[in-house]
């Protein structure tokens, strides 16, 4: 048999994710090619007649779940969530998270820290011994991006990481503009030694409105992998 390819993988750990689901809960919705194959999954239930309410974490993922019929609400309307699934770049044996590469780190956030359960569903490429591979994105404040991007630099120097601080491009070279209107800086670094205390830092500087570390939030770490799927935390 054909090894799975990484779609495969990722449409498994969705599948796993999904049996956490039951009749009844208000679930986050997050954002993502992974996250994408679970709202998929959760559609065809939806049809089925399972009664569920969901927040999206994007316009993208709103789309989508609207198209597949599932029940929305915004995160007012449901400010305590059951639980949350969504994608990730990168995490570690600790269940850190590196998240934002697809520009949806701010709500991903809020609506995960909403929830009492979260669930990281991944395949086994985004599993790393340290964080940092992945560029950290930082979302920022248009106003004076300039002024918070000096002291993003000079902060993470400050922590000994050297490397380039730079703001997202969309194809064609405009200046990538988040669902809530901000913009990103990836930040590669390379290895981070000490993911909690530039977490601290970043979430210090004024202009920054969130960083893709997610630390302390994620319940679980849904694994699919060539050899079957495995499940950190619960
Ligand atoms: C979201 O989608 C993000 O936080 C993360 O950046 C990305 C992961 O994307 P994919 O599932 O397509 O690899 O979860």
């Amino acid at each position: 048999m054909p090894a799975p390819s990484a779609d495969e993988l990722k449409r498994q750990a969705a599948a796993v994710a999904l049996e956490a689901v039951a009749p009844g809960m208000r679930l986050g919705l997050g954002t993502g090619s992974t996250a994408a194959h679970f709202v998929d999954l959760l559609g065809a239930k939806v049809k089925a007649g399972l009664d569920v309410l969901c927040v999206p974490t994007s316009e993208r993922t709103r789309a989508q779940a609207a198209a597949l019929g599932v029940p929305l609400a915004t995160l007012d309307e449901a400010p305590e969530l059951d639980l949350t699934v969504d994608g990730a770049d990168e995490f570690d044996a600790k269940m850190r998270l590196i998240k934002g590469g697809g520009g949806a780190l701010l709500r991903e956030k809020i609506v995960a820290a909403a929830s009492k359960r979260f669930i990281v569903i991944t395949d086994e490429s985004k599993r790393v011994e340290t964080l940092g591979a992945f560029p950290l994105p930082v979302e920022i404040d248009p106003f004076g991006a300039k002024a918070t991007r000096l002291h993003v630099e000079r902060v993470t120097r400050d922590l000994g990481l050297i490397g380039t601080v730079g703001p997202r491009l969309k194809p064609g070279g405009h200046v990538f503009v988040t669902d809530g209107g901000h913009l990103i800086l990836d930040c590669a670094f390379g290895a981070i030694s000490d993911p909690d205390a530039l977490a601290d830092r970043l979430s210090a500087i004024p202009g920054v409105v969130e960083h893709g570390l997610f630390i302390g939030l994620a319940t679980a770490v849904v694994v699919a992998g060539r050899d079957g799927v495995v499940t950190l935390g619960r």
